[in-house]
């Protein structure tokens, strides 16, 4: 495609009269972006490099975890607040139920002779009327990933995240980043250590609690082998954070910050909140990265255009030109980006938001049944004795014979062929609206239960990547950042609903071995979206398979937007990170996967960038 026409009108812009000339542009400072920023300083620490957020700096430590506020350590049930107070759903379908109980003189535009119309006016503008309380009138509920949302702010979704770091099965979920076996198990191999060592991943934070202990060994009792059939594995679930060495009543959650805090420098703020390390990092909050604009036919991104959203009275559009650029805004924000950019999408980037996948997501709460509380008065395992002794004395009066603080149990049952799904078992009540709403808050059980006998099980289970599940940007409308609007079509095959079943019955069966349900909390399905883990979204090509799902065509562009080491295909100089880079059906939580994709794209990208 001719893209000069574009070309020129962008040159001819003045508010781009502002340029900034690093060697890297990064947009997007969650866990992705930091990893490249780190990744590309260790390797070159004469590199400047450039990032921006959309968001604000909500942490005064940039990108750091916000549960690592006292009022969260000491009681983690404010944190569901937290959480929903920062998720932005995607796509809110149009909603036309009136409300027939309003004042009949009141203003209601359903009975009102104009007709209120999906669509453009003669001037091609579209209804912003629509588009009031953040609806998409390109939304059909029945396709919806109603319940996905994106984080905007300095550290994104690492704000919030549970910090969960499995590694994907190598058979049943780990996209291939090499032709050969070997070559490609060495590789991950690889990668997985170091992406553990920037975000610091362990499996024994928990291992003391008695909480924690309690679930795993009846798990571990419960599920023995069977004749041929090895014992199922259940293990501590591994864990970007740290116990606290000098109050180990509280936990470090790691972050966008934690990986950040590796460039060996200081992060300053100034005034306007530009957050500085050393001479060469520079982290622009609230500036969105509008687009990027490529030299007419040539395959390689002339600059950036951003915008910082919260400078003076008027935004200010800045010019980027960098020798490298990598979108890592999120598996939604990343294609926005290149679908606000001009790219002759059909021919440059036919798979771009298509074979998307989300996992399905099970969840329960449970009380833990009475003999295993009891057990823990009467027959205390001898690592416990001290505390138990110590709390019976201390509160006498307390039927729970563990501290009030006990840790919470992180344990996990990776994915099998037996069981092809992701588990958790855990307490954080994020998924539990429910049990803030109807349980705790209005129900009269609320009072009696201590959550000290309850823990969530969520179960996430794979879908698989068709061609015919995407995530489309609107042509006319625009979200409350004067983005395209995404869209989703998104349907379950008949494999993957087949497995959720298989899930669930799974998930109900492990519940019964632990306790019974908490009202409010029985075993459902949660609303699509909600795992937060969409990806494919700008999948990457898995060399030595002709493709995954099979594709008729040999052509990498029609199935996968970049290639193993992050590269849009046919451009050399933009690079793309995130979840959306994810091209395989997965259970497994997938940050630690993503990071290894931009640990790896960071060598090609250090090289460009000299
Ligand atoms: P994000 O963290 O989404 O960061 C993208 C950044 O890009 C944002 O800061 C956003 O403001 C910015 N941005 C967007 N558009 C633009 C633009 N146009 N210009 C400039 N900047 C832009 N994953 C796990 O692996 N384990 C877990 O246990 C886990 N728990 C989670 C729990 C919760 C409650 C949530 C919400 C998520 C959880 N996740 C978990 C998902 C995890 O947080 C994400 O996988 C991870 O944050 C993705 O990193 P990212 O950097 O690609 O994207
Ligand atoms: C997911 O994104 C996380 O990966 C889980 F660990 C977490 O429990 C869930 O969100 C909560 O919604």
């Amino acid at each position: 495609m001719d893209h000069s026409a574009e070309y020129t009108k962008a040159k001819a812009l003045p508010q781009l009269s502002t340029t900034l000339t690093p060697d890297v542009f990064i947009a997007g400072s969650g866990p992705i972006g930091a990893t490249f920023a780190a990744e590309l300083h260790r390797i070159n620490p004469k590199l400047k490099i450039l990032m921006t957020d959309i968001g604000g700096l909500d942490t005064a430590v940039p990108g750091s975890h916000k549960k690592n506020s006292i009022d969260f350590q000491k009681d983690i049930d404010r944190f569901v607040h937290i959480i929903q107070g920062d998720l932005s759903t995607v796509s809110v379908p149009v909603t036309n139920v009136p409300v027939t109980n309003a004042d009949p003189e009141v203003f209601l535009p359903w009975y009102e002779d104009i007709k209120v119309k999906i669509g453009t006016d003669p001037n091609g503008r579209a209804s912003k009327w629509f588009v009031r309380n953040n609806q998409n009138p390109e939304q059909k509920p029945e396709f919806n990933l109603g319940a996905e949302a994106v984080t905007r702010c300095v550290g994104g979704m690492s704000t919030h995240w549970t910090c969960a770091c499995p590694e994907l099965h190598p058979e049943l979920e780990r996209p291939r980043l090499e032709a050969d076996d070997d070559k490609n198990n060495a590789e991950w191999t690889k990668l997985y250590k170091r992406a553990k060592e920037l975000i610091g991943v362990g499996d024994t934070q928990f291992s003391e609690s008695i909480r924690h202990q309690l679930v795993l060994d009846t798990l571990i009792k419960e599920f023995p082998a069977v004749g041929q059939i090895p014992p199922r594995e259940f293990k501590a679930l591994p864990l970007a954070c740290e116990r606290d060495t000098d109050d180990p009543r509280y936990v470090t959650w790691h972050s966008a910050h934690t990986i950040l805090k590796t460039l060996g420098a200081a992060l300053k703020v100034d005034e306007e909140e530009v957050v500085r390390a050393g001479d060469f990092f520079e982290l622009y909050p609230n500036t969105r990265c509008t687009r990027v604009w490529q030299l007419p036919n040539k395959g390689e991104i002339d600059f950036v255009e951003c915008t910082r959203l919260r400078l003076g009275k008027v935004d200010t559009n800045v010019q980027v030109k960098a020798k490298v650029y990598i979108i890592a805004a999120g598996a939604v924000g990343t294609p926005q980006i290149l679908a606000n950019s001009f790219f002759a999408k059909e021919q440059e980037l036919p798979a771009l938001g298509k074979y998307i996948t989300e996992q399905t997501m099970a969840f329960c709460q449970i009380m833990l049944y009475r003999d295993l509380i009891a057990g823990v008065r009467e027959k205390p395992k001898p690592e416990w004795q001290k505390r138990v002794e110590d709390h019976i004395r201390d509160f006498p009066l307390d039927p729970i014979a563990m501290p009030f603080d006990e840790p919470e149990p992180q344990v996990t049952s990776p994915i099998s062929k037996e069981h092809p799904w992701h588990t958790q078992a855990s307490y954080s009540n994020q998924n539990s609206r429910r049990i803030h709403r109807d349980a705790f808050s209005y129900g009269k059980v609320g009072a009696t239960i201590d959550s000290r006998v309850v823990v969530d099980l969520r179960f996430f289970g794979r879908n698989d990547p068709v061609e015919t599940n995407t995530l489309t940007f609107s042509n006319i409308h625009r979200d409350g950042y004067d983005m395209p609007q995404p869209t989703f079509h998104f349907q379950m095959t008949a494999h993957s609903r087949k497995e959720s079943g298989l899930m669930m019955a799974d998930m109900t069966n492990v519940a019964t071995k632990l306790g019974g349900y908490l009202p409010g909390s029985e075993p459902q399905f949660l609303e699509p979206g909600l795992a937060l883990h969409l990806a494919g979204t700008f999948r990457a090509f898995q060399p030595g398979t002709k493709a995954n799902p099979p594709n008729p065509s040999d052509n990498a562009k029609d199935f996968s937007v970049v290639n193993e080491n992050s590269q849009v295909h046919g451009f050399t100089n933009l690079f793309l990170g995130g979840n959306g880079i994810i091209p395989t059906a997965f259970a497994a939580n997938p940050t630690l996967t993503s990071m290894c994709y931009a640990i790896r794209a960071s060598t090609v990208i250090a090289e460009k960038a000299k």
